[in-house]
């Protein structure tokens, strides 16, 4: 009787020893800001910082402020700005922050409902592959920056 107890408590403590150890992963999200654009615009930039606990990915964006969201990426390619759409999303490793800004990462805000004037915010929710989804209002912010953002 008493060793069946002892194994009982045995298989607890392991169990609770697991799941201890396999915290839920999440993404911690910082810097998150769009830039201002003109009210007759098509689209906008917002940025992000993300951190995440375990490897994740960030797999989609959504928002109602605008017709739709995109993850896209812009490189200079022979000279050139070019900027994709990432259909498959943006890998996170463990630990390590990932920074969308202007000229690179960003999320593109695709016919925004409302312009994106300073002061205003654009709320949008990240989906991540494991963690979960987070909805964040992002402030708007004015930028005076030298190599607009063009389609
Ligand atoms: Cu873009």
């Amino acid at each position: 009787m008493n060793r069946m107890l002892l194994a009982a408590a045995a298989l607890i403590l392991a169990a609770c020893g697991q799941s201890a150890d396999a915290a839920p992963p999440s993404v911690a999200v910082t810097n998150a800001w769009c830039r201002a654009a003109p009210a007759v615009a098509p689209a906008g930039g917002c940025y992000v910082s993300l951190k995440a606990s375990s490897e994740d990915r960030l797999v989609a964006v959504e928002t109602k402020a605008a017709d739709r969201a995109e993850i896209h990426t812009m490189s200079v390619e022979g000279g050139v700005m070019r900027m994709r759409e990432l259909k498959e999303g943006v890998a996170l490793k463990a630990g390590q922050t990932t920074e969308f800004k202007p000229g690179g990462l960003h999320i593109m805000v695709i016919k925004p409902k409302s312009p994106l004037t300073e002061g205003s915010s654009v709320t949008v929710t990240l989906k991540f592959a494991k963690a979960p989804a987070q909805t964040l209002a992002l402030p708007v912010r004015a930028m005076a920056a030298a190599g607009g953002h063009q389609h």
